[in-house]
């Protein structure tokens, strides 16, 4: 994985910078308290091709790159990222979102992009409980698509074990933010965040997790790794020989709090492979699956 991650800086070193439109210069990051690892060939991002800027947007300071990101997603195969249910829906495939791949950084122009020409997402899914937080999206190839500035690109298989227990090393991925403060901004640089699944019923925030959802906390007591805005919807990696998707970030009460947690959507032999297999193979007029 650093050897994909070197090959690819190396080839996007020559990239050319073309910058974004946005409303004003990104603000200085102060917080930067994990490690960046940089691209895992499967990270995709869900992003506004074409952001139609709000008066608050234009006021927020924030670059073009940062207002239009939305979301993490991992590639599974051909043309199909997975990411959570609450990154996408019809109007967001209307005004033009799109799937970034290949990219470290998102705020020059890496990667290679792609139309999302469609969405299933899960029919249960529940906005405000949090509930079956899961969608796939297809994507296609149109005038946009050029991969001339793109690093590699590989899908993740899906974990196939039984339900992760504690204890477990885990890791997540993405461009969200390094503090909870709503709107504090998304980072340019992909983060990577070493995480260990926790039970659930030991947070009391977490009492009513349902048993298709696993907590994950930093690794050594007080370490305060997590994910966060931004990063929903982007891969949690069971680490071996070959890495396997085993859960879609998907909240939390908070980011970055001492002795909290995240919860993930499970992907695994009871969890979602099904539903993941079906929702692929499923009529093109289908956009909502049980
Ligand atoms: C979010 O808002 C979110 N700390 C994602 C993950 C976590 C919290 C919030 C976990 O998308």
């Amino acid at each position: 994985m650093l050897l994909l991650f070197v090959a690819a800086a190396l080839a996007l070193q020559d990239a050319e910078v073309e910058e974004q439109p946005g409303p004003a210069e990104q603000q200085a990051q102060s917080e930067q308290t994990e490690d960046a690892t940089g691209a895992t060939p499967w990270q995709a991002q869900i992003y506004s091709g074409k952001p139609a800027w709000t008066r608050e947007d234009m006021e927020s300071g924030r670059d073009g790159w940062d207002l239009a990101h939305k979301c993490g997603g991992s590639l599974i195969a051909e043309g199909w990222v997975l990411t959570a249910a609450h990154c996408i829906n019809a109007a967001r495939i209307e005004n033009g979102h799109r799937i970034r791949l290949g990219a470290d950084y998102i705020d020059n122009d890496e990667g290679v992009t792609y139309r999302i020409d469609r969405m299933v997402r899960h029919a249960d899914w529940n906005q405000k409980q949090h509930a079956y937080d899961v969608a796939l999206v297809h994507f296609v190839a149109d005038e946009e698509t050029n991969d001339s500035k793109s690093g590699p690109v590989e899908g993740i298989p899906l974990y196939e074990g039984p339900p992760l227990g504690a204890g477990v090393a885990v890791y997540a991925t993405g461009w969200g933010q390094l503090d909870e403060t709503k709107g504090s901004g998304f980072e340019a640089e992909l983060t990577s965040v070493d995480l260990q699944t926790v039970d659930c019923s030991t947070y009391e925030q977490y009492q009513n997790v349902p048993d298709y959802q696993l907590c994950a906390s930093g690794r050594t007591p007080g370490d305060d790794a997590d994910t966060c805005t931004g990063d929903s919807g982007g891969p949690l990696v069971l680490e071996g020989d070959v890495p396997k998707l085993v859960g879609i970030v998907n909240w939390g009460v908070g980011c970055y709090r001492p002795n909290s947690a995240g919860v993930y959507l499970r992907i695994d032999n009871a969890n979602f492979r099904d539903w993941v297999a079906r929702a692929m193979v499923s009529d093109p007029s289908v956009s909502e699956l049980r």
